[in-house]
């Protein structure tokens, strides 16, 4: 068994979560924050027996879309004096961040 753990976009989450349940997988979903943005997205974390793991990374590759963000990041100005004026960047989000551990032991009491 595996435990995927996937990051994805909050636009997303309803659409994979849907895919992902209709296929028979169980799911959890945790309200997390992106460290560099500092905006809202969506953690999924799913056990997956090993013969279906190939079909759970098929649905997260299909529905996880990357998007362009515009974001206001602080750059410090005038040294010590701790002035700071925002600019804007553009990065690519996602599609989906996945992470893929191998289960030791899975009860449910
Ligand atoms: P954030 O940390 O808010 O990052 C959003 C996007 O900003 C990233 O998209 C990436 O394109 C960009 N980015 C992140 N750190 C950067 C940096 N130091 N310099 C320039 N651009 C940077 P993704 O790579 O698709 O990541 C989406 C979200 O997945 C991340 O949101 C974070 O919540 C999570 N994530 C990504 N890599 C991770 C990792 N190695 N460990 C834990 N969480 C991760």
């Amino acid at each position: 068994m595996k435990m995927i753990i996937a990051i994805v976009q909050d636009e997303d989450s309803s659409r994979l979560i849907s895919n992902l349940m209709n296929e028979g997988y169980g799911v959890t979903k945790l309200a997390t924050t992106g460290g560099f943005l500092k905006s809202g997205n969506t953690t999924l974390l799913m056990g997956v027996d090993d013969n279906r793991f190939d079909g759970c990374m098929a649905i997260i590759e299909k529905v996880c879309k990357s998007r362009k963000q515009i974001s206001s990041s602080p750059v410090t100005m005038g040294g010590s004096a701790g002035m700071y004026a925002p600019y804007p960047i553009e990065v690519t989000v996602g599609g989906a961040t996945v992470f893929v551990m191998t289960v030791d032991q899975f009860v449910k009491f």
